[in-house]
């Protein structure tokens, strides 16, 4: 992002006093990371402001707000803030969208009642659909992007810090993903300086885990198989393992990273039962498969070593598709 950028991005929220934000669907670290860094940055700037998700704030993220959540509709929440919880949205009210990288992304219900006024993003996948639209691919998280409107406004502080930090901890995998860069170090040393505890965020975010997913992790493990002379790694989650195991589908979003754990896998595959007939695939690869390109085939997208898609169909079928699509890329 450039100067100009940043300072444009500072303008926009400078002069308007009335936000919506909007992470994606299912949100990640980064997501709620972005939305909860801009709502306390908005908040210090005395502006009003409200968190609008099409999923439920996920529990492992709590330790970042203190805000209630308030369900508005069967898929669309709130993060409840000082603001009456409603989901009316006025003409005045400025809608911006957080780590979102296609209109689909905003999740089926919210997607058909708002236009986004601006977007900010670091998706390789990008596509613009908004009215204002700032993508940044370098940088290894939205809350990167975040940091420099932050810095640049002056306006710093602990708590906009942790979720900074939160969402660049996340989308690096910890910092072992290839799109940690020098800058991401240099911002992480600043959010260190201000006092941010490091090992308080990780364990929250990565060991902090409930028996019932531990049961979780026993069934999904049992459905490992291996493809293509072991360079690709396969593992289904279904609603049977939800149900048996007492969890639900936000439980089910440690698994991604797990086939490309193995020392000889390049492409690691996690299918999802979301509804009959319906799955939610995602993709970790190794240099040089594009995880990406590989979801963009089915309508998805993301980022370089790390995407996901949905693809409708028996398990059966599903498996087969994307096989199909791994093996074109891996000969
Ligand atoms: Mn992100």
């Amino acid at each position: 992002m450039t100067n100009q950028q940043i300072l444009d991005i500072c303008e926009i929220l400078s002069c308007k006093d009335n936000f919506i934000i909007i992470p994606h669907s299912n949100p990640d670290g980064d997501a709620i990371g972005s939305s909860l860094a801009i709502f306390n940055l908005l908040k210090k700037m005395s502006k009003k402001c409200r968190i609008l998700c099409n999923d439920p704030f996920p529990k492992n993220f709590e330790f970042l707000s203190k805000n209630s959540v308030k369900k508005l509709d069967d898929d669309i929440f709130e993060l409840a803030s000082s603001y009456d919880s409603n989901l009316h949205i006025s003409k005045n009210e400025f809608i911006l969208s957080v780590d979102v990288a296609d209109r689909d992304l905003l999740g089926k219900s919210l997607k058909k009642l708002v236009n986004i006024d601006m977007s900010i993003d670091h998706h390789h996948s990008c596509k613009i659909f908004s009215t204002y639209s700032f993508v940044d691919e370098s940088a290894s998280a939205t809350t990167e992007i975040i940091y420099e409107v932050v810095k640049s406004l002056k306006l710093l502080d602990l708590e906009i810090a942790k979720c900074i930090y939160t969402g660049i901890l996340t989308d690096t995998g910890g910092f072992r993903h290839p799109n940690v860069t020098p800058k991401t170090h240099e911002i992480v040393a600043q959010l260190l300086k201000i006092g941010v505890n490091n090992s308080f965020i990780s364990k929250n975010i990565f060991d902090s885990k409930t028996k019932e997913q531990m049961k979780l992790n026993y069934f999904v493990l049992g459905s490992l198989e291996f493809f293509f002379d072991q360079k690709c790694a396969m593992i289904v989650i279904t609603k049977k393992m939800m149900l048996e195991s007492n969890t639900n589908k936000e439980d089910a979003h440690c698994f991604s990273c797990i086939p490309r754990q193995i020392k000889s896998v390049l492409v690691g595959i996690s299918i999802r039962e979301e509804d009959e007939n319906f799955y939610k695939i995602s993709l970790r690869t190794e240099n040089p498969i594009n995880a990406a390109n590989l979801c963009e085939k089915f309508g998805g997208g993301g980022h370089i070593n790390a995407a996901g898609c949905a693809i409708s169909g028996t398990l059966e079928d599903v498996k087969k598709k994307v096989l199909n699509e791994v093996k074109k890329n891996l000969y």
